[in-house]
């Protein structure tokens, strides 16, 4: 693996002596680096309906504290990096949540136009922030069962991408949903986790298990993980959401082969 690549490095002045095996060695070698970087910075997709809590999620996971402006929303896909140690990390990708066109881009991006590794689809079991569609005025207000319904209805859309992408790419996709805002309902955690559980009969459960049917004989793995990003200065439980956060960062290493 090696020598093809330093060969490359000095292709101008090898061409004329061995020119067959250095241009075999200089288009194979920008794959193989590509290769390399993908396998060290995999990326990952976070999707989810507007006002759950995935720019909050993200700017955690870049270490990088939230904009003031929360109440706004994302209009445009956000762009991070979440570099580890051993010069490894994630180029994660947020997908706006609102119901924009520039939803629809970001959608074929990352699901299409440049296949992701991973998604983090986060879920608040009905605690998203209700948010204004554009050229609407006054608060907007929605019962918990309407944003219940409303994140299902956006699982529906999210997961047939990602079936797509599963079956046209053959390599195996990693799923995790992730059920934030858990400091707003700490006695049923438990039975949130189970909700958007694949086998849990509940509708979500049932939507996951269809995932699965569309997407045929693609690998695809699925976990459910709790997870809470108070508001800084908040007063919540600081220390679960740090073991949270780890447990979170734990096994998108384990599935990206990082440990
Ligand atoms: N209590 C609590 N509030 C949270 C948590 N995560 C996010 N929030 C709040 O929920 C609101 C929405 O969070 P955002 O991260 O902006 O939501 P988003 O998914 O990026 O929404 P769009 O950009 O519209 O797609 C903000 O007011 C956050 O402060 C959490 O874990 N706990
Ligand atoms: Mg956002």
């Amino acid at each position: 693996m090696n020598r093809p690549a330093s060969r490359a490095g000095h292709g101008a002045a090898t061409i004329g002596s061995t020119l067959g095996g250095a241009l075999s060695a200089l288009s194979a070698a920008p794959g193989q680096v590509a290769h390399l970087f993908r396998h060290r910075f995999p990326t990952v997709a976070v999707t989810g309906m507007t006002g759950i809590g995935k720019t909050r999620l993200v700017d955690r996971l870049a270490r990088r504290s939230t904009a003031e402006v929360d109440d706004a929303g994302s209009a445009v896909m956000e762009r991070r990096t979440r570099r580890t140690s051993k010069g490894r990390g994630f180029r994660i990708r947020v997908v706006p949540g609102d119901n924009a066109a520039s939803r629809l881009w970001a959608l074929d991006e990352v699901f299409h136009e440049e296949p992701v590794d991973g998604v983090l689809h986060v879920v608040a079991y009905g605690h998203a922030t209700p948010r204004r569609t554009g050229g609407t005025s006054g608060a907007a207000t929605a019962t918990h069962e309407e944003l219940l319904a409303a994140e299902l209805e956006d699982w529906a859309i999210t997961a047939h991408r990602i079936a797509g992408m599963a079956v046209r790419r053959g390599q195996p996709v990693w799923l995790i949903i992730v059920v934030t805002k858990a400091d707003l309902f700490p006695d049923r955690i438990e039975e949130a986790v189970t909700y958007y559980s694949p086998g849990s009969g509940s509708a979500f459960g049932k939507k996951i298990d269809e995932l699965r049917a569309l997407a045929g004989g693609a690998h695809i793995s699925i976990d459910v993980l709790p997870m809470s990003v108070p508001t800084e200065g908040g007063t919540g439980p600081r220390r679960r959401s740090d073991d949270q956060l780890a447990t979170l960062e734990r096994r998108m290493a384990q599935l990206s082969g990082h440990v």
